[in-house]
């Protein structure tokens, strides 16, 4: 492979170049401390593992330095078609383990940094995750981008660089939820780099008028500079560094500050503040539509700049490209509707600043977008008020108003009724239907597993779907086995390494297939138990330290971790917890042959969501009466992890056995930890949803919990369902729900949880009392399958095995063959 060259850190160097493949220890730690003393300051005896994380980080960003600048060379080149992903979230995790990993020599590193005195893992512990992200969506985006680089496919995934991420959460003294700032920069980060040669300028406001020659022209009355923030994206063994370009808003400062006297003065810089609050804070709501202005204008800001930013890379220094080849050029997958407006902007770019017809504006526009739906709730689909927009972005409006007349004709030529083409409006009653618009302007339209693409056609997007067949398809989701294998289960990705006899699993994970043999090996089974054991341990010493709380590794682990979401039903896995808890308590359960069992929970609820709040607080303190009853010996645990988020979870995925994946039939999507779980060796007790059905079918049923209503089943009893008559009839369930409302679990006070139990008796709008009694019995079965270690490990082995197809590189090749139509660069190795 080629020698790679890279620039020694800091501003003196004394070495010409380094050779990343030839690069020894001994350089290796002589960069580092180069790094310690010109962008830290110190000297090796003074650093802290702060200043070594900093300095590892800088170097280890030097290593990957020239394969970037390659990287983006060869992508500018042309000959690939590129890929520009829109997604206003990014859920990256920590950043310096996996440079380490891809940075093609990271036993050197380690070996360097252990060398200098410092403890590689303390060192990495340093690093704030950016939480630019809610939850399965901008993880999704983030384990995109590190396939895109894998598999070295020339690609921008653009965002938002939020000052702001997702909160930190904190549970007070009554077990609510608190939401604490996360000022993640707050010591700045070695991963992001200001790009100023690349600034935009973003319009918003203003009005639309017509010129002499009787075109429509945009006025904005204010603007923003959008700055990006490059971030790299180093591929896993191909010689690739993708870029991650983020923006953040700034004043234009030029003409309030040149003459400010001392109140305009004050108003200038409050302008200054004010153009930066927009990029503040990421929306904490995940799947649900907030239509608020401020998130219109984050969408709009990075859209706006994205496109501007593409434009002006391949067409570099051009007053009149040829903008009939940019389709050609770049792809942009939209994630989910929060980056549609890109389409209105692109076609008022063409028409307005270059000069198309509406025609050939329109078709580059629909060569150029493809757009991927991410849900099935109604709630979740983002309609804007037509009013709001106009105020905003008039010329995008009236540009929105023309795409909904010409959608309306068009489906007629198609033979779609009066009615049809109705429903289907973009522009109607006010409102902006950002899905639709998405739809029509867009060459294809994705849901995200096998089951939601079924349902975007047969439901949400019925009408559309009848008329234009060819435009849907269906990528199923998956997760980079770079993060959630090889960096959080080193031990298992040692086994299969060792077993496979090599490490070519790791970008070709059907490769895992291979395992399958030795699933009924004892040698193998007791190493692969060994390995779920001591991440066991593992997980609950990171606990007793981080949290204080103490469990027992030879328990049953048993976790729920997603966002805290009714329809993902928490609250029904609380009703087993209570309804066991009341059985042991009874006697009903014999409390010397119960399996010990430590239930493990982790998600923030949007601060605004009340019922979610609420859980959260009765989880809590069902974890504080059933962990301090001492009739319980220990035996059945429940923790709650405090701010769970990317780096938690990788803790937790790999020491858990028992994955619950138990939402509503028809209503999660996909789910994307199912996935990270199956490849750790968990079984998952699920309902047919989302991914679920696709990993059943893929590990086999018969290791694979399976219970609940199917998506039939739930058309059927929609509209007669009566939870009550579920509560009524089975005691179990009674017994939980009573014991909520009798003030158990809140110091005898029958008012803290009356919404929570009145809500389930009387409307449960996600059908946890229908599921409930076959989730008990399910839970049994688990129960008395887990008494049979060996069998229960066998079944851990074959969701390892089969879990090969939920790969995001997988993902990665189907969008390059269903939807970009295009592929990847040469490898560089
Ligand atoms: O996207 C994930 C899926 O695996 C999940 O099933 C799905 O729930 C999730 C508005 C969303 N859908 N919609 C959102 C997030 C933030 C927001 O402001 C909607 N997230 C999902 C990946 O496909």
């Amino acid at each position: 492979s080629d020698a790679l060259e890279t620039h020694p850190p800091g501003s003196v160097s004394q070495k010409e170049h380094i050779v990343s493949d030839e690069i020894t220890r001994e350089q290796l730690k002589d960069e580092i401390i180069a790094a310690l003393r010109h962008s830290r300051g110190v000297s090796l005896a003074e650093a802290n593992n702060e200043d070594m994380y900093v300095a590892v980080s800088t170097v280890v960003r030097n290593l990957l330095a020239d394969k970037w600048i390659e990287t983006r060379e060869d992508t500018l080149k042309g000959n690939t078609k590129a890929v520009g992903y829109l997604s206003a979230e990014y859920l990256l995790g920590t950043q310096l383990p996996n440079a380490i990993l891809n940075s093609g020599v990271p036993q050197k590193v380690e070996a360097a940094v252990k060398e200098l005195g410092f403890d590689l893992n303390a060192v990495e512990d340093v690093e704030v995750e950016p939480g630019l992200g809610n939850g399965g969506l901008g993880r999704l985006a983030a384990c995109f981008i590190d396939s895109l680089a894998t598999k070295a496919v020339p690609a921008i995934g653009y965002g938002i660089r939020y000052t702001y991420g997702i909160f930190r959460q904190e549970f007070d003294k009554d077990g609510n939820q608190v939401e604490r700032p996360d000022y993640w920069l707050y010591k700045g980060s070695p991963w992001e780099q200001a790009n100023y040669r690349r600034e935009q300028r973003v319009g918003m406001g203003g009005v639309v008028v017509t010129t002499k020659d009787g075109k429509r022209e945009w006025k904005p009355a204010w603007q923003f500079r959008a700055i990006p923030y490059d971030y790299m994206v180093p591929g896993y063994e191909s010689g690739r560094v993708g870029t991650l370009r983020l923006w953040s808003a700034k004043a234009v400062d030029e003409f309030d500050l040149l003459t400010f006297n001392r109140s305009q003065y004050e108003d200038a810089v409050k302008g200054q503040t004010w153009a930066e609050s927009i990029t503040k804070v990421l929306y904490p709501e995940d799947s649900t539509y907030v239509g608020k202005q401020l998130r219109l204008e984050q969408q709009y800001f990075f859209s706006a700049a994205s496109l501007a930013d593409a434009i002006s890379l391949f067409y570099p220094g051009e007053e009149h490209p040829d903008m009939t080849t940019f389709p050609d050029k770049i792809t942009f997958q939209l994630n989910d509707t929060h980056p549609v407006i890109a389409i209105a902007e692109l076609m008022r770019l063409l028409i307005d600043k270059y000069g198309y017809d509406w025609d050939t504006a329109f078709s580059i526009t629909q060569r150029t977008f493809n757009y991927t739906c991410h849900t099935l709730l109604p709630e979740a689909l983002e309609v804007w008020d037509a009013k709001l927009m106009g105020e905003l972005l008039p010329r995008h409006l009236e540009i929105i108003e023309q795409i909904s007349d010409w959608a309306a004709h068009d489906q007629a030529k198609h033979g779609a009724s009066p009615e049809a083409i109705e429903r289907m409006r973009i522009y109607s009653n006010g409102r902006v239907r950002m899905a639709y618009l998405a739809t029509m302007a867009g060459s294809h339209v994705n849901g995200v597993a096998e089951l939601h693409s079924q349902l975007l056609k047969d439901i949400t997007l019925k009408d559309f779907a009848d008329l234009y067949p060819s435009k849907f398809t269906n990528v199923t989701n998956g997760v980079t086995p770079r993060r959630f294998m090889r960096l959080a289960n080193p031990r298992l990705s040692e086994l299969v390494t060792k077993t496979l006899g090599s490490e070519e699993w790791l970008n070709d994970l059907e490769q895992l297939k291979g395992l399958e043999k030795y699933a009924d090996d004892p040698q193998f089974l007791k190493k692969f138990a060994e390995v779920k054991h001591q991440n066991k341990v593992d997980f609950a010493d990171w606990l007793k330290r981080t949290q204080g709380v103490e469990i027992d590794p030879n328990s049953m682990f048993d976790t729920m971790i997603k966002r805290l979401h009714e329809y993902k039903r928490q609250s029904m896995k609380l009703l087993q917890v209570i309804a066991l808890y009341n059985q042991l308590k009874s006697g009903q359960r014999d409390i010397n042959t119960f399996q010990a069992r430590t239930v493990i929970f982790g998600a923030k609820a949007a601060p605004g969501y009340a019922m979610a709040k609420l859980t959260i607080r009765l989880i809590n303190n069902v974890a504080r009466v059933v962990n301090n009853d001492p009739a319980l010996q220990g035996k059945l645990r429940v923790v709650f992890i405090e701010n769970y988020n990317v780096t938690s979870a990788q803790r937790i995925i790999p020491a858990t056995d028992l994955d619950e994946q138990i939402s509503l039939a028809g209503k999660e999507a996909s789910g994307t930890s199912n996935m990270k779980f199956a490849i750790n060796g968990a079984v998952t007790v699920g309902t047919l949803d989302g991914a679920n059905v696709e990993i059943r079918e893929r590990v086999g049923a018969e290791n694979f919990f399976l219970f609940g209503m199917k998506v039939e089943d739930v058309e059927k009893l929609d509209g007669n369902y009566n939870p009550r008559s579920y509560y009524e009839s089975d005691p179990d369930l009674k017994g939980a729900i009573d014991a909520i409302a009798s003030g158990m679990f809140s110091y005898g006070d029958p008012n803290t949880y009356k919404e929570f139990t009145e809500n389930l008796i009387n409307k449960d709008p996600f059908m946890a009392l229908a599921d409930f009694r076959e989730y008990m019995d399910i839970q049994d079965k688990i129960e008395a399958a887990y008494q049979d270690k060996q069998a229960w490990t066998r079944m851990g082995v074959l969701n390892t095995a089969n879990s090969g197809f939920f790969t995001s590189d997988r993902s990665i090749q189907d969008y390059l063959d269903r939807v970009w139509m295009t592929g990847s660069l040469p490898q560089h190795k």
